[in-house]
């Protein structure tokens, strides 16, 4: 019987990513504990490039979080973006449509300030932590295990928070007959490359081109992200820099490439697109939140902020049981996030279905992302329709 050392606190989280990371957080200002769990290193975790759009309901849920101080400080603030389709630009002015504006700010800064910030307030983050396993998820002490340096550990909580991506244990522990996925899967892939270049533009542009999509975003003044559509069945080897930048060069036009400024790429990725949601979220005292429970295709800028969204119910929910003895924000908890989820979907869907090269696309459906595309320069409204899906609904916990 091996030794198994026993440790206790009210929510385990399993996942290190912004959702688990920020749940923490929110509970700890609540007077909540938590230890995260995570299977990766903290290296790891800091080095992934991922998202890089912020709504202005996720800036300010990190504000109130407490961890505000750095993004305010070197996160850009866009009023608007671009979309070009076949040459045709257009500008959709969020600020003057919406009243809102964006925050560009790198998903990589966010997990390490989120990471420091938690250490530095003594939580414990367990991190390349093996065989994670919850388990009990059904009884009122369900527990988490795993392994670290041939130890084995137990956590005993009340609740477990499966923060733990789309390829996570936790989603994994749930029985399939109790799961209802939806599920679609684009036949292309979104290769991306990070480059330390001033960016092309001052706001990003989506762009339609009959060779595929193509995006252009920043992390910064001086660090640039440019994103690809290219086929599934691409590796990133069959992709040098050189080619990258011909391929972006022939999709962006001589009127917009001529500001490009290429150079060495620091990190180059390809990831598939796909829009996934889970129902329901909770599963006796496990609650599914961010990524473990949805995928939007990128093109929306929406998983990060819905990531966000979800914690910021959760640990309201949480404080309302903890303080109040009110369990009705609980039991509402997956219907409240799924509302927000299932938008996000539509509109991230809708957004890749007019802006990408679809293989099984005919002429008419082309005409058609023409057609959606034409509508959106000639009607306010439908810019302004497009412009609230980008910088999102209020979150209603
Ligand atoms: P995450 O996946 O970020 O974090 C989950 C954590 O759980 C990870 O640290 C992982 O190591 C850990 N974990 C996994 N399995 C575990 C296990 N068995 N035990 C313990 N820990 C485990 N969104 C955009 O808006 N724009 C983008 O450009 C963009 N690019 C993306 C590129 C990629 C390759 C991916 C996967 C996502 C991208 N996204 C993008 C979406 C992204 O931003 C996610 O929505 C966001 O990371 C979700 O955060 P989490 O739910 O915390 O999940
Ligand atoms: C990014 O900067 O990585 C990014 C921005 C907007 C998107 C997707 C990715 O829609």
């Amino acid at each position: 019987m091996t030794n198994k050392t026993i440790k206790k606190t009210q929510v385990c989280i399993i996942g290190s990513g912004p959702a688990g990371l920020l749940l923490s957080q929110l509970l700890h200002n609540q007077g909540i504990s938590s230890i995260i769990i995570d299977n990766q290193s903290r290296e790891h975790i800091e080095g992934r490039i991922r998202a890089g759009v912020l709504e202005w309901g996720s800036v300010e849920v990190l504000e109130e979080a407490g961890v505000g101080e750095r993004m305010n400080r070197e996160g850009l603030i866009h009023d608007g973006f671009e979309l070009s389709f076949e040459g045709d630009r257009h500008r959709i002015d969020l600020k003057a449509l919406t009243g809102k504006s964006i925050l560009v700010y790198g998903q990589t800064e966010i997990t390490h300030d989120l990471i420091e910030h938690r250490l530095d307030q003594g939580c414990e983050i367990v991190f390349a932590a093996k065989d994670v396993q919850p388990f009990n998820i059904f009884s009122d002490q369900p527990k988490v295990q795993f392994s670290k340096n041939d130890e084995t550990f137990e956590i005993s909580c009340n609740y477990i928070a499966g923060c733990d991506g789309f390829h996570g244990i936790s989603r994994k522990s749930i029985p399939a007959d109790q799961i209802n996925n939806f599920e679609r899967i684009y036949p292309f892939g979104w290769l991306g490359i990070l480059v330390d270049k001033p960016p092309i533009s001052e706001e990003l542009i989506y762009l339609n081109h009959q060779r595929g999509f193509a995006l252009c975003s920043m992390r910064s003044h001086t660090r640039s992200r440019y994103y690809l559509q290219c086929p599934l069945s691409d590796s990133i080897d069959d992709w040098s820099d050189q080619q990258f930048w011909d391929e972006l060069k022939m999709r962006l036009g001589s009127d917009i490439s001529k500001n490009l400024q290429i150079g060495e790429s620091i990190e180059k990725s390809i990831a598939p697109l796909r829009s996934f949601v889970v129902e329901p979220m909770r599963y006796g005292n496990l609650f599914l939140a961010g990524d473990a429970a949805h995928i939007v295709p990128p093109t929306g800028a929406k998983g990060l902020n819905l990531a966000v969204s979800d914690v910021k119910v959760l640990a309201n929910a949480l404080a309302e049981h903890y303080h109040k003895s009110n369990d009705t924000y609980l039991e509402r908890y997956s219907n409240t996030c799924l509302k927000r989820i299932w938008h996000s979907e539509h509109f991230s869907w809708s957004m890749s279905i007019m802006m990408h090269q679809l293989p099984d696309f005919g002429g008419f459906e082309k005409r058609m992302q023409r057609a959606e595309f034409d509508y959106l320069i000639k009607s306010e409204t439908a810019s302004k329709l497009l412009a609230e899906g980008y910088v999102g609904l209020p979150i209603e916990i």
